[in-house]
């Protein structure tokens, strides 16, 4: 990535959502905590608990300014291997390098499957007005 994009886009702008989010918390010297977290990605069920693990470094409850942007530009701005780390630490529950069956029952049974798959079918139909969709 450009450095010049990163220093003077990238991170500023990390550092204004943790700015706000971090005035949320019942600690704003630690740094954000899990509720707003939670509140700020809308992920379901146990998926936002393991993001906010994932994002949290050194397991303090909080995530701070650094934990934060590191996070973020896994997300936003990394090659896939880093991505891919980042999916399978989220699945790897007990962090001993191994997913399980039952790591990804659990991570699959929090992901809205029915409702985005038969949403966008519908709408689908109603945009072309094709196949029946009238
Ligand atoms: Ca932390």
């Amino acid at each position: 990535m450009n450095e010049d994009f990163k220093k003077n886009v990238a991170i500023p702008y990390f550092k204004d959502i943790y700015k706000d989010l971090a005035a949320q918390s019942d600690s704003k010297s630690k740094g954000i905590n899990k509720v707003s977290i939670l509140n700020y990605t809308q992920l379901p069920g146990i998926i936002g608990e393991r993001f906010f693990t994932v994002l949290d470094l050194n397991s303090s409850g909080y995530i701070d300014l650094k934990e934060f942007v590191h996070g973020f530009f896994k997300i936003y701005y990394s090659d896939n291997d880093t991505k891919m780390k980042l999916a399978f630490d989220i699945y790897d529950f007990d962090h001993d390098g191994y997913i399980i069956q039952e790591d990804v029952r659990l991570i699959l049974s929090h992901v809205p499957i029915d409702n985005s798959v038969s949403g966008s079918v519908a709408k689908e139909g109603t945009f072309t007005m094709s196949g029946g969709g009238s």
